[in-house]
């Protein structure tokens, strides 16, 4: 066996490895009713901050946890828990994406059953986090404005393994000239049919769009917590 020829085997068996972790916390998650949302994007696009705001409304009606990869600090995990839910870094080191087992390790003494909705920041990478499955129920693939238009057409593979694709930072949209029908456009080519949310966490435009699809995955489930006042 040549050196090419070993090396895509080892990979092989990481791949495979990782996608039968990956089904048997799927399994897990299905059997404990808490709903798995991963989010991916490039650094800096806006993964936390969409998630601060979204915690720390969910949880009046759910109860709800984060974890969070990054290859260092644990800043994100500080922000995070300003929400008061139970949030948990994995800092990776030098490793580019999050894989199942670190997610298993992550969650070894939480009880799934006392979580409706779970959300997992990946770390931030348009390319290495797409070979991952993490047992997720839904994955978010985000996308700043500050990007450009074409970032689905020049990373196909992250969305082409997500489920819902997130345009970022809209506020910022005329500043940074983005053409938000030409993001469309590049997401519909890359995955047709695919459902888009456009949001900003700063200012709130279309954040209850976001939080309604998000609910919409949690209704059918029974632990709502007693919310008063509704
Ligand atoms: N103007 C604006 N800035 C944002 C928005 N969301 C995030 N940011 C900023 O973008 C930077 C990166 O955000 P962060 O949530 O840390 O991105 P992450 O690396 O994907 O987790 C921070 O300075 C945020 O304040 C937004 O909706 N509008
Ligand atoms: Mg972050």
């Amino acid at each position: 066996m040549n050196t090419t020829t070993r090396l895509v085997e080892v990979r092989r068996n990481v791949m495979k490895q990782n996608d039968q972790l990956a089904q048997a916390l799927r399994e897990r998650f299905r059997e404990a009713g808490v709903c798995v949302v991963s989010l991916v994007s490039s650094p800096g696009a806006g993964k936390t901050a969409l998630l601060e705001k979204t915690l720390a409304r969910m949880r009046t009606r759910w109860r709800v946890g984060a974890l969070v990869g990054d290859l260092a600090t644990e800043n994100d995990a500080a922000r995070l828990a300003r929400a008061e839910v139970p949030v948990r870094q994995i800092t990776t080191g030098t490793v580019c994406h999050l894989d199942a087992a670190m997610v298993e390790r992550a969650l070894v003494d939480w009880n799934l059953f006392d979580l409706d909705l779970l959300f997992i920041e990946n770390v931030g990478n348009l390319v290495c986090p797409a070979s991952y499955d993490l047992g997720e129920e839904m994955r978010l693939a985000l996308l700043s404005v500050t990007e450009g238009e074409d970032k689905p057409l020049k990373y196909p593979t992250i969305f082409n393994t997500a489920d819902v694709a997130v345009i970022t930072k809209v506020d910022l949209a005329e500043a940074a000239e983005f053409d938000l029908s030409a993001a469309h456009d590049s997401i519909q080519r890359v995955r047709p049919g695919m459902l888009v949310v456009e949001v900003s966490a700063k200012t709130g435009a279309g954040m209850e769009g976001w939080f309604d699809l998000l609910a919409s995955r949690l209704r059918p489930r029974s632990h709502q917590l007693a919310h008063q006042g509704d």
